[in-house]
């Protein structure tokens, strides 16, 4: 249920079984179009990379714009379908879907665990059961939908609410969770009635078709989710742009999702955001230190840093400030390197050695900037040189206005800054443009009430960093997007209401 599982749990033996993306040199990942893999008139093919070993796991096809056109027709055909259905009979799909994944999350996990790089602990114990428990909360949230009851605010006149799908909804998303942001985005959407387009990053497609598959054979029309395999400035631009899409979800880099939203303008689609974030963690001199520390390491390195709500900026009033830093550091140098099958490794490579070169230049530029770069920043040699390691990495004395405190690293880096007052901890948190995420620790209840309040930011937790639950809303602040995932806020995102007005004046007449 929770993002808290690195450097928490022991592994359980979990089996690495074969991968969903086994078709090196057989016929390539196809594209998935309503409700059959299909090679279309893809443009070319491209390479999906095991980014801990840099191995080739399949080739995937590019979409061509023809591909789009033909993936939201079939969503367009399917949507009178799955959008008349009632709540109740959605709800018996999702829920079919959700046992669907259940049955082979082992096989889920493993593919997960090798085309994003992740520890078989982290896909096995958060990434796979993370999405199904998601799917079986909006099975069970389409059943919550409701508009207003009716109500008389005219004589005679009788109004009412109706909360309807929006139609097509082409989602993009990013390859840092690939099931669970596939889930994020086309669960709500779905349960709510909609027809989805999923684009999937091109590094991560190989989930995101098994997704859809198991939906189709749980029962879901098919063309109610259609997966396009291909790049964002091809596939996905053309399918933000396409006039037969009504709504566009989007999670991924911020200049993009800004791009995105532009384009979206052009044809009134509703947008929705979740772009990056740069959380503070903010430890208050009445904290708990352990906890503290433990937690720090936790949330910076979880996925190895590549996820949008990791701890980022930690702030630390000065009393605890030295000790902080020297926990973190220790606990960091112990955190296990290695191969993604071993349940014993704790942090898996960074998704590609260019996302990786990208790490490794922010930090070397805040080193040559005069920042001390107190434990990691390098990449591991040795048995790991072959994939796209980084070691984990603090950094202490960088400027608050310095590029490593200012933009997202995405890797396994934390800063770590000196505070005195409240007052300063609180403007530290809240000088960043993104507003995704943040922490406070402390044991204060009148401190955590006044941080909580004043941080600008779309999750604050308190004595704790990175839970996220299937209940709860997760989406920005500022810069970090708008629109929530999770929960039936989100559900709500992907409905437009109606007011529906009858005159029964005529009863009097
Ligand atoms: O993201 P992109 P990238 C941040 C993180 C990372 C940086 C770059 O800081 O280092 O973004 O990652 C599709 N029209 N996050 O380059 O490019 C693309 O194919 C339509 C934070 O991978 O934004 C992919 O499916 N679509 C984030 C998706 O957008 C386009 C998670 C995201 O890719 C497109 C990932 C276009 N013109 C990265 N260009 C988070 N918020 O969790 C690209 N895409």
């Amino acid at each position: 249920r929770t993002k808290c599982c690195l450097l928490h749990h022991k592994g359980d033996g979990l089996r690495r079984r074969g991968a969903v993306g086994s078709s090196r040199g057989g016929t390539p990942m196809h594209q998935f179009i309503a409700g059959k893999r299909r090679a279309g008139t893809a443009t070319g093919t491209f390479p999906v990379i095991d980014p801990s070993t840099g191995e080739v796991l399949a080739e995937a096809t590019l979409a061509s714009p023809a591909d789009v056109d033909e993936a939201v027709g079939a969503a367009r055909a399917a949507f009178g379908e799955w959008s008349t259905a009632t709540p109740g009979e959605r709800a018996t799909v999702l829920h079919r879907l959700a046992a669907t994944l259940e049955a082979r999350a082992d096989e889920l996990a493993a593919t997960e665990s090798r085309n994003a790089g992740k520890p078989i602990r982290l896909a096995g114990e958060f990434d796979v059961p993370g999405s199904i428990d998601n799917v079986g909360f909006f099975a069970g949230a389409a059943r919550h939908l409701e508009g207003k009851a009716t109500a008389e605010y005219v004589t005679g006149y009788t109004s009412s609410i109706r909360r309807e799908p929006i139609g097509v909804v082409g989602s993009i998303a990013p390859w840092n969770y690939p099931l669970q942001m596939a889930v994020w985005k086309a669960l709500p959407a779905l349960a709510a009635g909609n027809a989805v387009v999923i684009k999937p990053s091109e590094l991560t497609p190989l989930t995101t078709l098994a997704l859809a598959e198991a939906a189709v054979e749980a029962g879901l029309p098919p063309g109610a989710l259609n997966v396009l395999t291909g790049r964002g400035p091809d596939a996905g631009a053309h399918l933000v742009a396409h006039p037969g899409v009504d709504m566009v979800s989007f999670t991924g880099s911020t200049p993009v999702g800004t791009g995105i939203a532009a384009t979206a303008a052009a044809t009134a689609k509703r947008v929705h955001l979740e772009l990056g974030g740069k959380a503070p963690f903010v430890v208050f001199d009445d904290a708990d230190l352990e906890a503290a520390v433990h937690g720090a390491v936790a949330a910076a390195l979880i996925n190895s840093g590549q996820d949008c709500t990791a701890a980022t900026r930690a702030y630390v009033q000065r009393p605890l400030y030295r000790q902080f830093v020297e926990g973190v550091a220790e606990r960091m140098r112990s955190v296990r390197l290695g191969p993604t099958p071993d349940p014993d490794t704790d942090q898996g490579p960074l998704i590609s050695s260019a996302h990786r070169d990208k790490v490794a230049g922010m930090v070397e530029r805040a080193r040559h900037d005069g920042a001390t770069v107190v434990v990691g920043g390098e990449a591991p040699g040795g048995a790991l040189a072959a994939g796209s390691y980084y070691r984990p990495t603090l950094i202490t004395g960088a400027p608050q206005q310095s590029e490593i405190v200012q933009e997202e690293v995405f890797g396994p880096v934390l800063v770590a800054l000196p505070f005195d007052g409240d007052d300063e901890a609180i403007a530290l948190a809240n000088d960043s443009r993104f507003g995704l995420a943040a922490s406070v620790w402390t044991r204060d209840v009148y401190r955590s009430l006044r941080a909580t309040r004043e941080i600008r930011a779309g999750a604050v937790w308190v004595n704790d960093h990175i839970p996220i639950i299937s209940e709860m809303p997760h989406g920005g602040f500022k810069q970090s997007g708008y629109g929530k995932d999770m929960s039936q806020y989100a559900l709500d995102d992907y409905t437009q209401i109606k007011h529906v007005m009858f005159d029964a004046t005529g009863l009097a007449r």
